[in-house]
């Protein structure tokens, strides 16, 4: 028979209470075992593709804490690397690339995409092998117009002007890289599909900054298009998506682009969450610095989604990334209070 996996399965729309539970980000510098292994790996890139070490590092936070879910080690922007751009994190600065124009887009090699990812097949193949039988193991990649944003600025910005920009002023080549991204990430999920993982997040961490139009042209259509392309081949794979910062705009997401689950962000009021939960499981979505307050913030957040969205299918999670500052006790107190519930 067939294990049970929780997470999977409440992604399908199945409820459990205690809701199971993995933490954005989990594998990180949170972590004193993490810091170990990445100053041993050398280069950020170097620790995501030796499948040794970033197997190592996926596995560090199910050793100690046992989330439900494991999380592939990687990071979004190894598709513009795979894409032949050149992608460097620089200590203490993150991520830095050398921004596109939109003159070499229709020249982004596409041949050795699925050889420079090898190691990460390699790695969620191995994970799936190592893991235990109950733990979901979780693919990813980066929703296209997130990813673009780090293209076309090389770097993080915090409203992603130059990408806003370079949409108004430059559409046709925009539209270009947007689709191009969509095309190859849904081939990079439906490998990592085929290498094992039980089902695949679409983290569009930028959603929040466009207006309507945008947001419908280059939120929800490119993700739509990869949602078409991984069923097409693997109908029955969860696939969560992750609008971060979408307001509004979240409302009819999942029926839009075709998703299983929604991601939310601390933000989302429950009384949206809990109707976007009418139709099918949703993920979040405490504020990642209630985890660092710890304490009756701490408490009192994990008891109000609990609250609110235990009743339906929850998969809990942070509304977005853990921090490098969140005391490991914490997490253990956030454990103990989802796993404790009672109802
Ligand atoms: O030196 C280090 O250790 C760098 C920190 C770090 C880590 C731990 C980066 C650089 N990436 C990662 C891993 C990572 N990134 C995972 C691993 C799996 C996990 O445990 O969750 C995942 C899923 C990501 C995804 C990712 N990378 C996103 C989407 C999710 C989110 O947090 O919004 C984004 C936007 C990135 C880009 C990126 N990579 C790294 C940094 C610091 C950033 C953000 C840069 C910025 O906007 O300024």
């Amino acid at each position: 028979m067939a294990p049970t996996r929780k997470v999977a399965d409440v992604l399908r729309g199945r409820a459990a209470f205690p809701p199971p539970v993995w933490i954005m980000r989990q594998a990180g510098r949170y972590l004193p075992e993490y810091r170990a292994t990445r100053a041993r790996a050398g280069g950020f890139l170097d620790l995501c593709f030796t499948p040794e070490l970033a197997v190592e590092v996926t596995l560090q936070p199910i050793r100690r804490f046992g989330f439900d879910a494991a999380i592939l080690f990687s990071d979004i922007l190894v598709v513009p690397h795979a894409l032949g751009r050149d992608v460097r994190f620089e200590e203490g600065r993150g991520p830095v690339l050398q921004p596109i124009e939109a003159g070499e887009i229709g020249g982004l090699d596409q041949s050795r995409f699925h050889d420079v990812l090898a190691p990460v097949y390699e790695t969620v193949a191995r994970l799936r092998a190592e893991l235990p039988p109950e733990t979901t193991l979780l693919g990813f990649c980066g929703a296209p117009w997130t990813v673009a944003t780090y293209m076309i600025a090389g770097h993080g910005t915090p409203d992603q002007a130059p990408a806003r920009l370079f949409a108004y002023r430059q559409a046709p080549a925009f539209h270009a890289l947007i689709d191009r991204l969509a095309d190859v990430s849904a081939q990079y999920l439906i490998r990592q599909v085929e290498a094992g993982a039980d089902a695949v997040q679409i983290f569009d961490s930028w959603a929040g900054v466009l207006d309507e139009d945008l947001f419908e042209r280059f939120c929800v259509k490119p993700v739509a298009r990869i949602v078409e392309a991984v069923r097409a081949v693997h109908p029955q794979v969860p696939i969560i998506g992750f609008p971060r910062g979408a307001g509004v705009l979240v409302e009819g997401y999942r029926e839009r682009t075709g998703v299983s689950a929604v991601g939310l962000d601390w933000t989302v009021p429950m009384a949206q969450a809990r109707r976007l939960q009418q139709g099918g499981a949703v993920q979040g979505n405490l504020d990642p610095l209630r985890l660092v307050a710890g304490g009756a913030a701490l408490d009192d957040g994990v008891d109000r989604i609990l609250a609110g969205l235990g009743g339906g299918p929850l998969v809990f999670n942070l509304g977005h990334g853990i921090v490098p500052e969140t005391p490991v006790a914490h997490v253990e107190q956030l454990l103990k209070r989802v796993r404790g519930a009672v109802r």
